[in-house]
């Protein structure tokens, strides 16, 4: 349809959502419409991969009831670390929590409780089966939040958070895969022209509870690219990957109803097609049950699913029928080398794109 003819560019000026804006200029400047969907347990695995996958994502997605070892410290804790390698890569959070009760309640899901989720997270998402309050209900608390936000800048009652990150071993009791030498020397598909110097942004923070000297601490970010605005959004699940499920055409409708009624604070969908169903939709699509055949295969080649109810497309597939942004966990984090994987899935997903608005 118009939407999925016209350049992630051309979106990102058209879109009334700042986030989605932000998005989509990053999927240009990067080249890459792929989100490794982090399915890992341990904080450091987390990091590890959010570290080496960055380059070539836009979303890292999460679910951090994964993670037995969660540290829910708002400064030094798992969150706080993620969006530090977040910020220093270029790319978004997306905390796959599926929200799904009353109002009130996902509320205080989403902004209180042990994660605090709207804290550390740009987006996350909402399972509609409560119906349209639980999507009205996250729309508050964002705007309330965001409210809060403004004023503790204002004000700066905030604490000074540390804005660079390294993983190191410190009272962690896993293995620890060491930052490469440099990211700035890893040439990524001829995009190396895009990465930028490093910039020391020692004067902006002080390091809490570390040990380390402000000259450790060196942030490396993408050329044009400013931090992510201090808004949040949300992706409404109006269809699924898993086998059998029961997301009919008319939930589906009703997803993007409520989607229409909330465009500063929803982002778009979790879906399998493009749902801009008329000429005033501009959301975003993003589509797990994404996997590449092996390397040496055919390219058309059918691929199972997990045996679990997944079923998968490749993304060659899922950006011609108009989605956006293909979702990848197991077919990167499995493969024997997950940061080459993750290129190859980038270029495909890339390539479908740009043949998609040519
Ligand atoms: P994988 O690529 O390893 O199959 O992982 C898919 C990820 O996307 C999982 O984290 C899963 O929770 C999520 N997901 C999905 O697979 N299908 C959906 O319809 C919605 C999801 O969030």
């Amino acid at each position: 349809n118009h939407v999925s003819e016209q350049s992630f560019e051309e979106r990102a000026t058209t879109t009334s959502h700042p986030l989605s804006s932000y998005l989509f200029r990053l999927m240009a400047l990067k080249k890459s419409n792929l989100c490794l969907s982090a399915d890992v347990s341990t904080t450091n695995q987390l990091l590890s991969l959010a570290d080496s996958i960055g380059p070539s994502i836009v979303v890292l997605k999460t679910h951090y009831d994964l993670i037995s070892n969660w540290d829910y410290n708002p400064t030094t804790g798992t969150g706080a670390r993620l969006a530090r390698i977040a910020r220093r890569h270029g790319f978004l959070i997306f905390e796959d929590r599926k929200f799904g009760d009353i109002g009130n309640t996902v509320q205080m899901q989403y902004t209180e409780g042990t994660a605090k989720i709207i804290e550390w997270s740009h987006i996350t998402n909402v399972n509609m089966i409560p119906g349209k309050a639980a999507v009205d209900a996250l729309a508050e608390a964002a705007i309330r939040w965001r409210e809060r936000k403004q004023y503790e800048v204002k004000t700066d009652i905030s604490v000074g958070t540390p804005r660079a990150e390294s993983i190191d071993s410190d009272g962690e009791d896993d293995t620890v895969t060491p930052i490469p030498e440099s990211n700035l020397e890893i040439e990524r598909a001829g995009r190396k022209a895009s990465i930028v110097s490093i910039t020391t942004v020692s004067q902006h923070f002080e390091p809490v509870n570390s040990p380390r000297s402000h000259e450790d601490y060196e942030e490396e970010v993408f050329e044009g690219i400013e931090e992510a605005p201090m808004d949040r959004g949300l992706l409404i699940l109006a269809q699924m990957s898993s086998k059998g499920n029961f997301m009919n055409a008319e939930y589906t409708s009703a997803c993007v109803e409520s989607a229409r009624e909330h465009q500063g604070y929803v982002m778009g969908f979790i879906a399998q097609e493009s749902l801009n169903r008329e000429p005033g939709d501009a959301f975003l699509n993003m589509t797990p049950g994404c996997q590449l055949p092996p390397e040496q295969d055919d390219e058309d080649a059918e691929i199972q699913g997990d045996g679990k109810g997944q079923q998968y497309n490749t993304p060659a597939k899922i950006i011609g029928l108009g989605n956006d942004i293909v979702i990848v966990g197991r077919g990167i984090i499995f493969a024997a080398d997950p940061v080459r994987e993750a290129e190859r899935y980038r270029r495909k997903a890339w390539e479908a794109y740009e043949e998609r608005i040519a």
